[in-house]
């Protein structure tokens, strides 16, 4: 299956915490979708969108690549994609259509509850986990503070229990989670939300068309929600 170049192509998260919201968008926005297991590529039904069913994670750079012209992803994988192809002199232009009312999370700082915390200089030379060293780099360098970081892409609230970190810089939403691990959050670095971001790469008027239609209707699905 080959994507078409006259479809406006979108790329949502497979399978994760924006996944429901992004089809229950796109439903309310009256796609039709024939979403079925393990599909990479699904065709609306009745107008000219394909929907790319990625990981979040790489969602950002199919954007900006061009590779699909919007894309549907949390700010926090945006920004610390955005940061990370920076610095590796890769393209990374996007504009934000929309900032979008789910998705909602804080990356944020979090030591162990019984841990000697008198604010951000307490981590000086300390070793902080995190899925996120670029969100967390800008953050710490801002405050002046220096520190090792130890990359992990998942179980980053056990790395203190385990002795692999001294704190974490972890994504929030309840809190449930750092309590459950005898953490408590200290800083918030960074806020978050899903938005739906395009391409730098022109588009043809046509798909400029679909895109005119959809966004009032995203609009009018967040006001109906407010
Ligand atoms: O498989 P794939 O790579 O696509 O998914 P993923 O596992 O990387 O991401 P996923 O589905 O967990 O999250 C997708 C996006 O949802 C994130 O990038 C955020 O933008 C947003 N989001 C909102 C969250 C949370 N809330 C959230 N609470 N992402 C993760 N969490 C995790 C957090 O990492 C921690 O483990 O939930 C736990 C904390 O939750 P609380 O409620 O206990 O505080
Ligand atoms: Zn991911």
């Amino acid at each position: 299956m080959t994507l078409d170049q006259t479809r406006l192509r979108i790329a949502i998260q497979k399978s994760g915490r924006l996944s429901k919201e992004c089809q229950r968008m796109l439903k309310g926005c009256g796609v039709k979708l024939n979403l079925r297991e393990q599909r990479l590529i699904a065709h609306a039904e009745n107008m000219p969108i394909d929907l790319l069913l990625v990981r979040d994670d790489d969602i950002p750079g199919l954007v900006m690549d061009g590779v699909v012209d919007l894309g549907v992803v949390g700010e926090n994988v945006l920004e610390e994609t955005l940061m990370e192809r920076q610095a590796q002199g890769e393209a990374a232009d996007y504009s934000v259509l929309k900032r979008l009312d789910f998705g909602g999370c804080r990356l944020s700082l979090a030591v162990s509850q019984d841990a000697d915390y008198s604010g951000v200089n307490s981590l000086e030379g300390k070793r902080i986990a995190t899925s996120y060293p670029w969100l967390l780099k800008r953050y710490m360098d801002s405050q002046g503070v220096k520190f090792k970081s130890v990359m992990l892409n998942g179980s980053v609230e056990v790395a203190p229990r385990a002795g692999v970190a001294d704190a974490i810089c972890d994504l929030v939403s309840t809190g449930a989670t750092l309590e459950a691990n005898g953490l408590v959050e200290t800083d918030v670095i960074f806020r978050s939300k899903a938005v739906l971001i395009q391409s730098a790469t022109p588009l043809a008027a046509s798909k400029q068309a679909v895109i005119d239609r959809l966004l009032p209707r995203i609009q009018g699905l967040q006001q109906a929600r407010e």
